[in-house]
């Protein structure tokens, strides 16, 4: 069970989270998503699909991505969480800024999700008492030059210790184990070499005893096996998130909720016929 604000949720089967972007430059939309009311008429379309979990981002952390300014990021999040409170499923906001993250708490997102880990000066401590599940992510270096020459001793070992090192951080904040979620951040400060190996042993990080989120959305690293460009990515997408969820991944952040939908039915019919 994932506490999650006022939502309980089973991970018994794995969830979908879709992704809501209300920025202008956000690689895979191209920035039809910049306006709220787009952005709301969106992740309807998506709960509509099935997604569980929604995840509304003002910022793109994509490869050579420029900060944004805090008041910006609220003036792109704010009035969508408003708008999609009333839905009855989580909403998450993906934000590295602490008092987006309390703002956000406060306009009624039941999930925290920090491409930083909560890193970020104040902000394990802005979020530590509220309720919100906090999804804590790895990456290696800055969106701006992350991707120029990833380099790790073990790939899978270093993930490891510092989402290890993060769990161990919110826990020491007083935050229950059943709010937190890890993610190994696919595409962030990694090559394809990583991101294969990190996908190859996701299992590994079963170990933290906290489930794991894993975002493999349309993202460059199937860019580079199948030559597709961004909206061209979707079959490869489902095949990296069936390859995730058996490897122990208990929530897909995707854009695709559909066609995830259907193969996790798919995967579900299987599991069920041996239980
Ligand atoms: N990837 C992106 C953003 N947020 N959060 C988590 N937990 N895991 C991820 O892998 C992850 C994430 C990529 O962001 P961006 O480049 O802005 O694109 P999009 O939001 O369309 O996926």
């Amino acid at each position: 069970m994932l506490h999650c604000g006022r939502f309980r949720l089973s991970l018994e089967h794995p969830l979908i989270m879709g992704i809501v972007n209300v920025t202008p430059d956000s690689f895979s939309d191209g920035g039809l998503l910049s306006t709220a009311s787009v952005a709301v008429e969106h992740a309807l379309r998506l709960v509509d699909e099935g997604a569980d979990i929604l995840d509304i981002g003002g910022e793109s952390t994509r490869p050579g991505a420029q900060p944004v300014p805090a008041g910006q990021e609220l003036d792109r999040v704010i009035p969508v969480l408003e708008a999609l409170h009333g839905l009855g499923i989580p909403l998450s906001v993906d934000t590295q800024k602490s008092e987006v993250m309390v703002a956000a708490i406060r306009a009624g997102a039941s999930m925290i999700n920090d491409v930083n880990a909560l890193q970020a000066e104040g902000a394990l401590d802005a979020v530590a008492t509220s309720s919100a599940a906090l999804c804590l992510m790895h990456k290696q270096g800055e969106p701006q030059t992350m991707q120029q020459e990833p380099r790790y001793r073990d790939v899978v070992v270093e993930v490891q210790e510092f989402l290890a090192a993060r769990v161990a951080a919110a826990l020491a904040a007083g935050v229950a184990r059943e709010r937190l979620l890890i993610d190994p951040g696919f595409g962030f400060g990694k090559s394809l070499q990583h991101n294969l190996t990190l996908l190859r042993q996701l299992d590994r990080l079963d170990a933290l005893g906290v489930p794991l989120l894993a975002g493999l959305s349309r993202k460059t690293m199937l860019g580079a096996i199948t030559g597709n460009a961004v909206g061209e990515r979707v079959h490869a997408s489902v095949a990296a998130a069936v390859l995730a969820v058996m490897k122990g991944a208990r929530i897909l952040r995707v854009h695709d909720v559909r066609a995830t939908r259907d193969a996790l039915k798919v995967i579900g019919a299987v599991e069920r016929e041996y239980e």
